[in-house]
């Protein structure tokens, strides 16, 4: 196996020696990390001083590395099912016989229909390598079922794209020159700590924060203002801030004449919400708009950081749009510390087509299944519109058990005795427990890969720092094995990992400098859209959006209901949240001891009014349910919850779970508006005393 990975350089016996890498998570700080290594061994993990967004500092969490990569739980050895599928019983099983039995039980597939076959997988990993390089080049030579990856970002995404023309925005370092920051839908304490710093920053020297959420999180707690409105109603609160900034002039006029398309049209739907109107459907304060407006319409420079938790509902598609019209209609854009952030993403060269191959689709065209549905799906049987029942699923990079919606459909596809899965994995997580076979993976200490970012606009290079723990080896090398097993002899699938990093930005990217520092930062203007120029078809900022509205869509912003509207349902009368909890990256992590202990448990975040209604005491265990399920964990009455909304903080492991479940126990399989993605914050539970 010596073509995954040069081995690390080896360090004299007692001598400290320090790898550049990139923290991996799905994360937007891209935090580039200094791993220390002593006689083979990582001893610890620090952020790089040298690299500006990270600052030298690390979150809680991944100063936990070393901890998770030497944790006594870690698979080292590839294990074959004895038990029935979810009882977590295996057995070892040597690499090659392994590998051998799942190329036989997958080229057996193929030969009838290869898109029976599903990869699974999001974003374990950030890595361009190990997340869809080489297994990209492996499902699309097989003709697999191609993959929507629409679980986190894709409401957002496609809003941006739909408004701005892709995944850009302001330079994240200029938000510490802002005058006015209003964090939109984002617990940045939690989720964007590089972004926190740099907000502190702008605040020590006079800025104003606004948080706009419905919990009341520490972020929140921290801005001079705090909106707390119902989940799913952010795109009513922007349209009535639109009305104010009409009705007392402060407009941009020239801004909106020269950069914009379709005022027009949007100006006469804003009209239509005025702040009375916004005022009830959020459920907010009247006056907390009009100063929001006024906020907004007279402070220079004023930027929005704009963040996913405010897509997760019906709505969140037009939401997100409504959201990014904001600066245009002030000239917040002119100013380098003015305009908004959901996702720098787009800015990045990746030469994809080189790392992915789609070309080995050779005119192919496979069904692609919504990774959002996987429940449903793994329980459809075949038919015209479907295709065929999906016969066999591999899963890399994601633990869809514990995080997509409605489990009990999840759990319900992944026990079908007749679906071969393959669940490559660095814990036994609960997904890892319906596998067929279990293969261990390396770690980021332990494999070469190369990262974009979604928080700032620089590229990182992960040099490997220690040698793959035990038999564990990278998603490339196994994608790698299975091509050369099924007989795929293109030159691509002899690609080493670190030609790889290469290959992915070509020589748009000094890849010498990565080499050399870690990182290397993107050549960006620093006020990108100042004189427009957005990568929309007409180079505008597009409030009315025609490839919109000739999918038969509003071409204009607008707000949708949820499709579970709070006081719809008397037997589920209460809006149900489920952020992510701050020691834990989705659901990695829950198995590391320290930061597990952080956590505590479960717990369901309730208001006074709410508790006092139900008889619940905070610290009793409480049955969380509706029609999808039920879930039991301990309430904990918190001024953090707003009445009506109760958060159940994710993502747990379930089996670590009071009764095996998890919040996603109660989360839906509905999509949003645009771009097909989940709504797990549109969701009305009732809660009792267990
Ligand atoms: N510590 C930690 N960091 C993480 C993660 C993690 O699990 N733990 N997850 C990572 C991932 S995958 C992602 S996508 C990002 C997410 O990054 P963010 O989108 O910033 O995510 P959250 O911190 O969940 O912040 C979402 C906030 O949105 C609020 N919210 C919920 N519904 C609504 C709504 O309808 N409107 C508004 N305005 N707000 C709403 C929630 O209460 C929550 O405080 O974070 C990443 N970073
Ligand atoms: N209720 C609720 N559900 C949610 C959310 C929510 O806010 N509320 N958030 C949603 C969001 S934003 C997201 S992004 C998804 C996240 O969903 P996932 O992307 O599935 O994220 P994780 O739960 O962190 O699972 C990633 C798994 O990949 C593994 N892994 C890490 N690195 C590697 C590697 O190099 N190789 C291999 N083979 N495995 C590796 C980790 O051990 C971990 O078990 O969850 C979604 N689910
Ligand atoms: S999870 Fe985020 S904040 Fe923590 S080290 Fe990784 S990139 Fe940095
Ligand atoms: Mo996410």
């Amino acid at each position: 196996m010596a073509s995954f990975s040069s081995p690390p350089v080896l360090t004299e016996p007692g001598v400290d020696q320090a790898i550049r890498g990139a923290c991996p998570h799905d994360c937007p700080d891209t935090c580039a990390l200094v791993t220390t290594v002593r006689d083979g061994i990582a001893i610890k993990v620090q952020g790089n001083p040298a690299h500006r967004p990270t600052d030298g500092v690390l979150c809680t969490k991944v100063s936990r590395y070393a901890e998770r990569s030497y944790h006594p739980e870690r698979l080292l050895q590839p294990l074959r099912r004895t038990g029935p599928k979810g009882s977590g019983r295996y057995q070892p099983v040597g690499w090659d016989e392994a590998l051998a039995d799942i190329a036989a039980r997958l080229q057996e597939i193929a030969a009838r229909d290869p898109q029976a076959i599903l990869p699974y997988s999001y974003c374990g990993t950030m890595g361009l390598v190990q997340g869809e390089g080489m297994a990209a080049r492996f499902f699309h030579k097989l003709g697999a079922s191609l993959l929507d990856r629409t679980i986190c970002a894709s409401a957002g995404g496609e809003a941006l794209t739909q408004t701005l023309g892709g995944k850009v925005g302001m330079k994240v370092e200029f938000f510490a020159e802002s005058k006015l920051i209003v964090i939109w839908g984002s617990n940045s304490i939690t989720s964007n700590l590089h972004f926190w710093r740099l907000a502190q920053a702008a605040k020590r020297d006079g800025a104003r924060l606004v948080c706009i959420d419905p919990r009341r999180t520490e972020t929140a707690e921290k801005c001079h203002e705090h909106i707390q409105l119902r989940p799913g109603t952010d795109a009513a609160l922007a349209l009535a801030v639109m009305r104010e900034l009409v009705v007392n002039d402060w407009l941009d006029h020239d801004y909106i004449g020269r950069h914009t398309l379709g005022w027009e049209g949007l100006r006469e739907r804003a009209m239509l919400w005025t702040a009375e109107r916004a005022a009830q459907v959020c459920g907010i304060p009247v006056q907390q708009i009009r100063d929001l407006a006024r906020d907004w319409g007279t402070t220079k420079p004023a930027a929005i950081r704009l963040n996913y938790g405010m897509q997760r509902v019906r709505g969140g598609g037009n939401a997100a749009r409504a959201i990014a019209c904001l600066p245009a209609l002030t000239g917040a854009w002119r100013h380098r510390a003015g305009g908004l952030l959901l996702s720098s993403s787009g800015m990045f060269p990746v030469d994809k087509a080189t790392l992915q191959r789609p070309d080995l689709l050779a005119g192919r065209t496979p069904r692609t299944i919504n990774m959002v549905t996987i429940g449903d799906d793994l329980l459809r049987p075949s038919s015209p519109q479907f295709g065929p029942r999906i016969e066999a699923l591999v899963v890399y990079n994601s633990n869809p058990v514990a995080v997509a919606p409605e489990s009990a459909r999840v759990v319900q596809g992944f026990a079908r005795e007749d679906l071969f899965t393959v669940v490559l994995e660095q814990f036994q997580t609960d997904t890892a427990d319906y596998a067929d076979y279990i293969l261990p993976a390396t770690t980021q200490l332990e494999h070469w890969d190369i990262h974009t970012s979604y928080g700032h606009t620089d590229v990182l290079l992960n040099r490997p720092a220690v040698a793959p723990l035990g038999q564990a080896r990278p998603n490339s090398a196994v994608f790698r094995e299975l091509a050369a097993r099924m007989g795929f002899d293109e030159p691509c699938f002899a690609d080493g990992d670190e030609a790889m990093c290469r290959q992915a930005f070509g020589d748009r990217v000094d890849y010498q400098q990565l080499l050399e520092q870690g990182f290397a930062t993107l050549q960006i203007p620093q006020a990108p859209f100042a004189e427009g120029s957005f990568p929309t078809p007409s180079g505008k900022c597009e409030f009315f959006s025609e490839r919109l509205a000739r999918q038969g869509m509003d071409g204009l912003p607008d707000h949708v209901p949820n499709h579970e509207v709070a006081g719809s349902s008397a037997r589920h009368p209460l809006a149900m949240i489920s952020p992510p909890a701050r020691n834990f990256l989705n659901s990695t992590f829950p198995n590391v001891r320290s930061l597990r202990d952080i956590e505590g448990e479960p717990l369901l975040e309730i208001s006074q009014d709410d508790a006092a209604a139900r008889g619940i005491a905070s610290g009793s265990i409480v049955r969380v349910f509706n029609d999808r399920g039920e879930y039991r964990c301990k309430a904990m009455v918190s001024g953090r919850a707003r009445p009506g909304v109760v958060n159940g903080l994710g993502i747990w492991w379930r089996k670590l779970g009071l009764d095996g479940t998890n919040v996603n126990q109660l989360t839906s399989q509905k999509l949003t508006d645009m771009g097909r993605a989940p709504v797990f914050y549109d969701c009305l539970v009732e809660v009792q005393p267990a």
